[in-house]
């Protein structure tokens, strides 16, 4: 007996048979989404046979699809010797049930949130994204469990295994997952302590990230404006662990720029929950850039996958910056002064190309300046080491050399003023 087919193999790198299934009348979005759906599994190293489209005014309870149009597509599976049949949407757990036994074990059936499971779990690098995709993965299985899948007894090393009086074997499955979600859980809570005492060490220094549509070039603006290498490639999710660097825009001014994993629509909400702790960091920044590709025809969707993420993570009214990339490459170049109308405080670069950067940074140093804070300060001569600190730490306005002390005009974060003006008082 066959395993369950999300278990089985996580990297599909076979030939693939896409299903589309829309409710209503055909529309140019649905394109886009297969197209997208075909860059998933070709992400994870599967190559699409064909494309089966089919328009419905409802779905069926059971298969998710008809009958008949299940039969079909088995029958031409089989033909083809394709074994994985993906389907653009998320079908319920009992449906996916119900499609693998009506395929029993010659096809393997996968949804739009498997193949997004699979991709993070082969991206994952660090052991807090492992972590993190080995929760969703569980969250992901747990409902799906079947009788058949009893390898869990092997893979927990017989741990627990043995069941209590009355106890069914689908039910010892379901209490060895909800334990390793538990530990897993515990484990992410552990890493992401460490997380906030390095974020305390950070809380001075003024906090940029970027967050974006997977692929709109995320890694590259990061490469680009720290010049310094980041992970790029045109893979989508190539990103999951978030990756910082120091900037320094001038004397004066510098920032810290975060790199995060990418969106996409209908990101699964246990995906976006597992990697709280990793988008935390978002919470914790000043600034958000939100990175659009503009050569992409779904940009304006893009944009609100971002804001719908976003508002998820109740950080929708963070402030922000839109900068559409990927200019370099755009067709219609009318489009740019139709997006500087409709949004006049966007930024138009391309991050491959390196066009336009400096307006990208005077735009964060602009925001840095507004979020600083104005004050004077003085200081007798006898201070020398806040002296320091101050030209180190504040931007000097103006300074104005008195008989017994000095007395600087400075801008600089609340809190780094703050404590100058404590040791002051002290
Ligand atoms: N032509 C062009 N290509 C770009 C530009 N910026 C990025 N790319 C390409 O777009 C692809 C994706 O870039 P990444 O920087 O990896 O994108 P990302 O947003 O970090 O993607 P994920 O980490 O997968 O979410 C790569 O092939 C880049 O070379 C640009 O300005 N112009
Ligand atoms: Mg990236």
């Amino acid at each position: 007996m066959q395993d369950h087919p999300d278990q089985n193999k996580n990297i599909i790198e076979d030939d693939v048979i896409i299903v589309g299934l829309f409710i209503g009348s055909p529309s140019m979005e649905d394109d886009y989404q297969i197209n997208e759906l075909e860059r998933l599994i070709n992400t994870l190293g599967g190559n699409v046979i064909d494309k089966i489209i089919q328009y419905r005014k409802k779905i069926d309870p059971k298969y998710y699809l008809g009958k008949g149009k299940l039969k079909n597509i088995y029958d031409f599976a089989i033909e083809q010797k394709c074994k994985y049949v993906v389907i653009n949407n998320d079908i319920s757990p009992s449906q996916i049930k119900n499609i693998q036994s009506f395929f029993k074990d010659k096809v393997m059936i996968k949804d739009r949130t498997g193949i997004i499971l699979d991709i993070f779990k082969k991206h994952a690098k660090t052991k807090e994204s492992k972590t993190q995709i080995k929760l969703a993965q569980l969250e992901y299985l747990l409902p799906r469990l079947t009788r058949q899948w009893t390898h869990l007894e092997r893979q927990m090393g017989g741990v627990g295994t043995r069941g209590g009086p009355g106890e069914t074997q689908i039910e010892i499955d379901r209490r060895l997952v909800r334990n390793q979600i538990l530990k897993l859980k515990k484990e992410l809570q552990k890493i992401s302590n460490t997380r906030t005492t390095q974020k305390k060490n950070r809380k001075n220094i003024y906090k940029v990230s970027l967050v974006g549509y997977t692929n709109a070039g995320k890694s590259t603006v990061m490469r680009s404006v720290s010049q310094k290498t980041a992970y790029v490639k045109d893979e989508l999710f190539a990103t999951l662990d978030t990756s910082t660097r120091r900037i320094k825009i001038d004397k004066n001014n510098s920032f810290i720029l975060s790199d995060t994993v990418g969106f996409i629509r209908n990101l699964p909400d246990n995906l976006i929950a597992s990697f709280r702790s990793t988008l935390g960091e978002l919470s914790d920044s000043d600034l958000l850039l939100k990175i659009i590709d503009i050569s992409s025809s779904e940009y304006e969707m893009h944009l609100e996958s971002i804001n719908t993420v976003l508002n998820y993570l109740k950080i929708g009214d963070k402030d922000f910056l839109i900068v559409f990339n990927k200019i370099d490459i755009l067709m219609d170049k009318i489009l740019i002064d139709k997006l500087k109308i409709l949004y006049p405080k966007a930024i138009f670069i391309s991050a491959y190309k390196k066009l336009n950067i400096e307006d990208l940074s005077k735009s964060i140093k602009k925001k840095i300046t507004k979020s600083n804070i104005k004050q004077k300060i003085c200081v007798n001569y006898s201070e020398g080491k806040l002296i320091d600190q101050i030209y180190r730490e504040c931007e000097v306005i103006n300074m104005k050399e008195q008989d017994n002390y000095i007395e600087f005009y400075v801008s600089a974060k609340e809190n780094i003023i703050n404590k100058i003006l404590d040791k002051i008082k002290k």
